[in-house]
């Protein structure tokens, strides 16, 4: 391990055991009490380079919450601890979730199918991807049906929790449009576990959050009911090329196994013809964004978003080139060395161009800086053979947690640590940029 960071493997290993609840991790000790879906993959992924059996367990337990539909639930509730809104009892999934686990009724990125191939690269152990594959089968069948009665080959979203960008500006234009009826009183209890009650969404946001859940539940999470009525319908650009590079793992795991791949091949197929109409209005901009079907348009906003396909790997390198030029502009993530120094400290990409009206240095999706998505960038990065410029943005995230600590989310001006402390995917990523995410 570099010197440079000597301690930091060690440190990161004792956020994830402080957070491990048995079987699975919890997001953060306190802010986030339960498991959460594309939050266990991230964290399965940092697990498989030093405790497999974690990294398995964490990958069983999530999977345990699959509906009969193939739907993966974005959260397990743990029984035994009340307090976060909404609780499992609010979701009213109980004829869903399979006995005796508690879950919600929305899903999350599927990030699952890739942390299960990278847990296979370091076990060689088939027996449990055997018990996986036709479990993440289930699930990008469900999203590739279900949520695509366009036939585009691409899953739409119905709630900003389903992005996992919950409050992004990306979205406030779609939310503008809702006019939240009837909803029950409610009582957030995130806002106490932050320093500042502005690092989180504004009231004005959950309560269509929770607008948005009372139709799911009308309508008792019946997808067709839902397409017909919900007035939030995307096509997310980064749960669709995170889906895209989870079919691919899908694809290797089948060929492991023997097992047939057809379809997972006509999915890939569908996906690389209808990509760049999907998502990318002017492909000699380099930027991809997200589809609203109720507005029916391009939501064109400069967020962090607009360049996570470069990890998809298949997007021609002439489009690819531009993508690089936007992650280098100082107004899109202030990376470049002389704006780096006038704005920022660490060359990473915030969630939000510092350029945008909607930027907020400290409010969760709308401005600072994400370790995940920057994790996303330097994958793509290697793909496309951009070694230095990825080599720096790995540094960049490890300087980063090794000097502000293991936080959710950071201040992009001055790089300090706001959110949750001790976040798992904070520090099984930085395990995994250790190793240079060699596998
Ligand atoms: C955040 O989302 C939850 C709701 O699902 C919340 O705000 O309470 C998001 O950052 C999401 O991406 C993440 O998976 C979750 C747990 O870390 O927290």
């Amino acid at each position: 391990m570099e010197a440079c960071y000597t301690d930091l493997f060690e440190n990161a290993k004792t956020v994830l055991e402080k957070n491990w609840r048995g079987k699975s991790t919890t997001p953060s000790p306190a802010l986030y009490p339960h498991q959460w879906s594309w939050d266990s993959a991230f964290i399965a992924i940092g697990y498989a380079h030093y405790s497999q059996e974690k990294a398995q367990s964490e990958l069983d337990s999530i999977l345990q919450g699959q509906w009969d539909n193939g739907l993966l639930p974005h959260m397990i509730f743990n029984p035994k601890v009340r307090g976060y809104f909404p609780d499992y009892s609010y979701w009213k999934t109980e004829s869903h979730s399979p006995n005796g686990i508690l879950t919600s009724g929305l899903v999350q990125p599927p990030v699952h199918a890739i942390a299960a191939i990278k847990y296979y690269l370091h076990t060689h152990e088939k027996k449990d991807i055997r018990r996986w594959f036709p479990k993440l089968k289930k699930y990008h069948n469900y999203l590739l049906e279900m949520r695509d009665p366009e036939n585009s080959g691409f899953a739409t979203i119905y709630h900003p929790w389903e992005s996992g960008f919950d409050n992004s500006p990306r979205w406030d234009e779609a939310l503008t449009c809702i006019k939240p009826g009837d909803i029950p009183e409610y009582k957030r209890s995130d806002i106490t576990q932050v320093e500042k009650a502005e690092e989180r969404p504004t009231k004005q946001h959950y309560d269509k959050y929770i607008y948005l859940v009372e139709i799911l539940k009308k309508f008792d999470y019946n997808d067709k009911s839902i397409y017909k009525e919900i007035p939030f319908k995307i096509k997310d650009v980064v749960f669709n090329t995170i889906l895209y590079v989870a079919n691919k793992s899908l694809l290797e795991i089948a060929n492991i196994l023997e097992e047939d791949d057809k379809e997972i091949l006509e999915w890939i197929e569908r996906q690389e013809d209808n990509f760049i109409k999907q998502f990318c209005p002017e492909p000699e901009m380099g930027l991809f964004y997200d589809y609203d079907l109720v507005a029916d348009k391009f939501i064109e906003k400069r967020t962090v978003s607009a360049l996570i396909p470069i990890y998809t790997g298949f997007i021609e390198k002439d489009i690819v080139d531009m993508t690089v030029t936007w992650l280098e502009h100082s107004h899109f993530c202030g990376v470049s060395e002389r704006e780096v120094a006038r704005y920022c400290k660490y060359p990473l990409a915030p969630s939000t161009s510092l350029d945008s009206p909607s930027f907020s240095h400290i409010t969760y999706w709308r401005g600072p800086i994400w370790i995940n998505t920057n994790w996303i960038l330097y994958q793509g990065l290697r793909t496309y053979k951009y070694d230095e410029k990825a080599e720096k943005l790995r540094k960049a995230m490890l300087d980063l947690i090794r000097d502000n600590g293991f936080y959710e989310y950071f201040d992009p001006h001055d790089g300090s640590g706001h959110g949750s402390k001790d976040f798992s995917w904070t520090s099984s990523l930085a395990i995994d940029l250790l190793h240079k995410c060699d596998i």
